[in-house]
């Protein structure tokens, strides 16, 4: 049998993805309109709060295309917290205007195939800070789930460890590459949801995630392994353009 990877992990994660009833909506009247969005305000500020405070983080985005309208991300110390943050969000006026399209449940991960021995996680401020990271505030944000391929002579989870951490080591070089371009959060969710990565990145140009993936398209990690799952992007927005992008 190979041996497993055992793996740094952070906070959990809740990607939630929604779409607006915008025939609901235009019915509802200005008033209705108006209270829903405070709502959707006030929920939104304390989740900034709590990030402030360093409970949690929270990112709000604008999705392009018609998959979803928004995404919302949050991240705490348990699911507990993730659920009471999902119902919280239900029990808004705004949420009625609501549908769910897509929803993802994974943990904070790094993983030790590049682990400095000595480094103590617990304490270690470069650790902590990206296994609770707070989201970055770039202006795209693109999210995909994904596997690594278990069929035939391409499964990754029979090669040996070294196998598997030498083309770690390149797939690391390349992303590398884009430093300061694209910053990226990988969430593990293996028993938590459909997929057994979630992938999350930040730019302020969206041009790099597209350079970015195809990139690693080709490297042996990506292209002998990884199957993929849908893809998001979409921007980020401030409680008052969120506002403005509701107002009819
Ligand atoms: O955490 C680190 O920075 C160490 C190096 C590293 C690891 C261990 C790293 C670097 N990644 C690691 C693990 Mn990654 N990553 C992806 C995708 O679209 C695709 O082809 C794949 C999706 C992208 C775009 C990406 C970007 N990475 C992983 C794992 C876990 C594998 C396991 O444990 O078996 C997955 C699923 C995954 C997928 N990776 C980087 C990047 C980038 C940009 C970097 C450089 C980070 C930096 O140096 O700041």
């Amino acid at each position: 049998m190979s041996e497993a990877v055992e793996t740094l992990d952070g906070w959990y994660a809740f990607h939630d993805f929604r779409t607006i009833d915008w025939a609901s909506w235009k019915l509802a009247g200005k008033e209705v309109r108006e209270q829903a969005i405070a709502e959707l305000l006030s929920f939104t500020e304390q989740c900034q709060a709590d990030q402030a405070q360093r409970k949690g983080s929270f990112g709000q985005y604008a999705v392009t295309g018609t998959k979803a309208d928004f995404l919302w991300i949050h991240m705490r110390e348990t699911v507990d917290e993730l659920t009471e943050l999902k119902l919280a969000f239900q029990k808004t006026l705004f949420a009625d205007f609501t549908e769910p399209v897509y929803s993802y449940t994974s943990c904070v991960e790094l993983s030790s195939y590049l682990a400095k021995p000595g480094v103590d996680v617990d304490t270690d401020p470069y650790l902590q800070s990206r296994l609770k990271p707070v989201l970055p505030d770039n202006k795209y944000v693109c999210f995909y789930p994904m596997n690594k391929r278990r069929a035939g002579e391409d499964n990754w989870y029979m090669l040996s460890r070294q196998e598997r951490g030498e083309m770690m080591k390149n797939h690391g070089l390349i992303g590398r590459k884009y430093a300061g371009k694209v910053t990226q959060i990988i969430t593990g969710s293996q028993g938590l949801d459909d997929w057994e990565w979630g992938v999350t990145l930040y730019s302020d140009d969206v041009l790099q995630f597209k350079k970015l993936v195809y990139e690693m398209r080709f490297d042996e990690t990506s292209a002998r392994f990884a199957d993929f799952g849908p893809f998001y992007i979409g921007s980020n927005v401030t409680g008052h353009a969120l506002q403005r992008m509701l107002t009819i």
